[in-house]
């Protein structure tokens, strides 16, 4: 390619991306349900990687302007708030399928995402990490910001001809400024495998509380298995105690076959509240959504209510990607305004935005009804949603009717 292409095919690319970079993102007033808003374009994409992470920018070592180094996916990022804009910690998986760990901010979290100007520098500990991704960022009160996220490493007793087993254990990392990152050992639990731990923000009888996934393999049926929580004294060399099921995995519902904490819960009036997710198995695969549970403000770990089913689940072209029929979360945060961005990504690939507001989902937790568990219980509840309703109209009928003839006495008299 001639120099002067070079340079127009550059400019091109640059327009290009400013382009997807400054997009507008609006509420998508095809959908409506009441507790939250969706919005018309994803948040994060691949696109939104800066173009000198991707491209040899030199036309003396890249004649063709080719992307040497390409993104494959923006997906599952904890976020936070940080000197009044919002902050994601966004899972970037590259061409090579290694995922790593980039900042990107937006000044009302909804539009704008840009990323800082080189991804995190995660410390590796004498054990370095084949894949580290799904941080959860977690201002505690003892000061420090936290980072937890799943570090993998190829399972040591796994033969020669299985180059896919892994171990998966909870990689931990603490900053004040999120560009200088300490990492700190493993989190030790009794489980021989661990993904979406998350630390609860505050000190629980003065001890770190966490939510872990405990698993023995793949899925851990002998358990039964759950969202776990389980203390620890120190975040220095977390070594955590025994682990209970808090939130258990359940035949034919949509968490039967695992689930996971999502982000750490959000404190409200009424209690913590908690997004996870829950996969089932279907005839194509796994299915992945999410789900809102309340715990007690005095004992994070007692459920207090859960609503039945899914609060969101994957629609429209959120359904295809890399790992189809998926959505993932592992940040939100409540803006200054009260608005509570839910930060979601679909199918492993790209990264979304919903808006709901503490009232809105404290109303849907707290008066959704609970799994009834049976098909026939089900009926019931829908039963008596539509009575409830058909009494209401045939009160509001009763009421219009005697209004009506109230006004013609009137005319009358
Ligand atoms: O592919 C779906 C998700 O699978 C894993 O989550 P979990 O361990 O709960 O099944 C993770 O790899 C996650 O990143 C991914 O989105």
């Amino acid at each position: 390619m001639k120099k002067s292409q070079f340079a127009i095919k550059l400019s091109g690319l640059r327009k290009a991306h400013e382009t997807l970079l400054s997009r507008r993102n609006v509420p998508d007033r095809t959908w409506y349900n009441g507790v939250y808003d969706r919005y018309v374009h994803p948040v994060v994409t691949p696109g939104h990687v800066p173009l000198e992470w991707r491209y040899d920018l030199n036309p003396e070592t890249n004649p063709f302007l080719q992307e040497r180094l390409g993104v494959n996916a923006a997906f599952n990022a904890g976020a936070m708030l940080w000197k009044g804009k919002v902050v994601t910690c966004v899972r970037v998986e590259g061409w090579d399928r290694k995922s790593f760990f980039a900042m990107a901010e937006s000044p009302n979290g909804i539009d704008n995402f840009r990323f800082w100007e080189e991804p995190c520098v995660i410390p590796e500990t004498n054990e370095p990490d084949t894949n580290v991704y799904d941080m959860r960022l977690v201002p505690h009160e003892d000061g420090w910001i936290y980072g937890l996220f799943c570090t993998e490493r190829r399972d040591p007793k796994a033969p020669p001809a299985d180059q896919s087993s892994a171990v998966a254990q909870c990689g931990l990392v603490r900053t004040k400024d999120l560009i200088d990152w300490e990492r700190l050992p493993d989190i030790k639990t009794p489980s021989a495998q661990q993904r979406n731990v998350v630390l609860h923000p505050e000190f629980v009888r003065g001890r770190y509380a966490l939510y872990t996934r405990p698993q023995d393999g793949f899925i851990d049926a002998g358990s039964g298995g759950g969202i776990g929580w389980t203390l620890c004294r120190s975040m220095e060399k977390a070594v955590t105690g025994r682990e209970s099921i808090i939130d258990r995995r359940v035949y034919h519902t949509i968490n039967e076959l695992k689930n996971g904490q999502g982000p750490a819960p959000l404190k409200t009036e009424a209690g913590w509240l908690h997004l996870a997710h829950g996969v089932r198995n279907t005839a194509a695969g796994l299915r992945y959504v999410l789900y809102l549970f309340l715990t007690s403000l005095s004992d994070p770990s007692k459920v207090v209510a859960k609503p039945q089913g899914y609060f969101l689940a994957p629609v429209g072209a959120e359904r295809v990607g890399d790992v189809s029929n998926v959505v993932f979360s592992n940040g939100w945060v409540v803006r200054g305004d009260g608005t509570v961005l839910i930060y979601y990504a679909s199918s492993d690939t790209r990264l979304h935005v919903a808006t709901s507001t503490i009232p809105r989902l404290l109303d849907y937790v707290m008066k959704t009804p609970s799994d009834g568990l049976r098909s026939a219980a089900s009926v019931q509840q829908r039963l008596e949603l539509i009575r409830a309703n058909r009494e209401l109209a045939s009160g509001l009928s009763k009421k219009s009717r005697a209004n009506q003839q109230q006004r013609r006495r009137k005319r009358v008299s």
